[in-house]
């Protein structure tokens, strides 16, 4: 050969979209390609990026494969650098192009290191590679990445870049994924919705906040939820009936699946269970049917936008008794602020300053990591001042809750300055 090394650039182009947003599948590919054409895989990193486009490298004992995606313009840009004559490129090539189904394309190969440039000097590292390379060969180690971002900012983790549940429905992308720190993950349009080490913070604050409140709630309606968690919770208590109003079967048929321990209350017989739209569903309910209501809903881009807005807040206070109160999963101060300003301002509106309040957590897989929830009560009661604190507590320790105690209910409801002055400010 000429030259050390034979560096291929790729432009493929028509490619399907679902294909080049989809992590999993490119990172398999990328592996496969190498190692049809004959070479050793040593490590893949791929991460993928909300709402589009992946990026990933291959490392290959004879050099590297990268690539970097643009789904909405059906396009990858693809390096295949292979050093020695063992490994044809070509070969990964011919792959990735069926594999990324790929309408046109177009390459350029380039001699990497030409000869006639390089003088060779003497260094005998021959008995250390061959060593190396075998050591090396036996420990492929794969780093895919999901990420969970806004243009500014991201969270990622970690997973095993297998794909237990992938569906597209009508609605969005329902995905569950294995990840290395906190165990299962539902994700929904590549937004984390629950884990399973972390979703107790999200799901007792979601409900218990508000059923210790009140103190006596026995029809609850649950907008979204479908993974099954908030329900779990609600069903700690003696309620009559839970309707459940998710508007994609499909959330609900992979929790099932693959996400036992919030999916376990779905065969509870108090349970309505609605596969139908939130919103049209709180239109036209008669006014005063529920205790509490909560709003387990996705972030507010999708079928989900509703969920954020004021005629469906004032269809959930009409749905509620007079003694009634509503949560609503409230987004994060620092993550999607303006709804979670917005959000606590139509309450305000709807309910009456003084009964319309924010609790903040730590949701650890959401982004910046601290969460909110948005509180609002029909009557006078005041979700800190008329918490029967050892009540909470009792109930807290009974059912050997993760999250919830009666001193993090207080505390929740305390707000640093800076979310003070969001709140303030509409
Ligand atoms: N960014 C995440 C917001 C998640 C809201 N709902 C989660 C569903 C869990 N039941």
């Amino acid at each position: 050969m000429r030259a050390l090394g034979r560096h291929i650039l790729v432009e493929f182009i028509g490619c399907s979209p679902e294909l080049m947003n989809d992590v999993a599948h490119i990172e398999q590919a990328m592996v496969t390609a190498a190692k049809t054409a004959g070479a050793t895989v040593i490590q893949s990193t791929f991460h993928h990026f909300s709402p589009y486009g992946v990026s990933g490298v291959v490392v290959i004992q004879e050099s590297h494969l990268a690539i970097h995606t643009w789904p909405e313009y059906g396009y990858a840009a693809v390096d295949l650098f292979t050093c020695g004559d063992s490994v044809d490129p070509w070969i990964s090539f011919d792959y990735l192009k069926k594999s990324f189904q790929a309408q046109n394309q177009s390459a350029i190969e380039m001699y990497r290191g030409s000869q006639s440039m390089l003088k060779r000097v003497e260094f005998n590292v021959a008995a250390e590679r061959d060593d190396m390379a075998q050591r090396l060969s036996e420990s492929f180690q794969r780093n895919v990445w999901f990420t969970d971002k806004d243009e500014h900012q991201a969270l990622s983790l970690r997973y095993t870049g297998e794909v237990l549940f992938n569906e597209v429905t009508p609605f969005q992308q329902v995905r569950v994924l294995e990840t290395y720190s906190h165990g299962k993950m539902l994700a929904i349009n590549n937004m984390v919705m629950a884990t399973e080490k972390d979703e107790a913070h999200y799901h007792e604050m979601i409900v218990h906040p508000a059923m210790q409140l009140h103190g006596s709630a026995k029809k609850v309606l649950v907008i979204g939820g479908g993974d099954g968690g908030t329900i779990r919770e609600v069903f700690k208590y003696r309620v009559d009936t839970v309707t459940m109003v998710e508007i994609d079967e499909a959330v609900v048929r992979a929790a099932k699946a693959h996400l036992p321990t919030m999916s376990k209350e779905f065969s509870n017989p108090k349970l309505e269970l609605l596969f139908a739209d939130g919103i049209e569903y709180v239109k036209n309910v008669k006014p005063g049917s529920f205790d509490v209501i909560i709003v387990d809903g996705s972030d507010p881009v999708g079928p989900a936008e509703g969920l954020f807005s004021e005629e469906f807040f004032r269809n959930c206070a009409a749905a509620l008794t007079d003694q009634g109160i509503l949560v609503s999963q409230g987004e994060g101060p620092m993550f999607h602020e303006t709804a979670f300003v917005e959000m606590h301002s139509c309450l305000n509106k709807i309910f009456g300053p003084e009964k319309a309040h924010t609790m903040l957590f730590y949701a650890t897989t959401y982004p910046t990591g601290m969460w909110s929830l948005h509180f609002a009560t029909k009557s006078a009661l005041h979700p800190v001042a008329d918490l029967n604190m050892a009540q909470a507590e009792k109930f807290s320790q009974d059912k050997d809750l993760h999250y919830y105690n009666s001193e993090i209910h207080r505390a929740a409801f305390q707000l640093p300055n800076f979310v003070r002055k969001m709140l303030s400010q509409k």
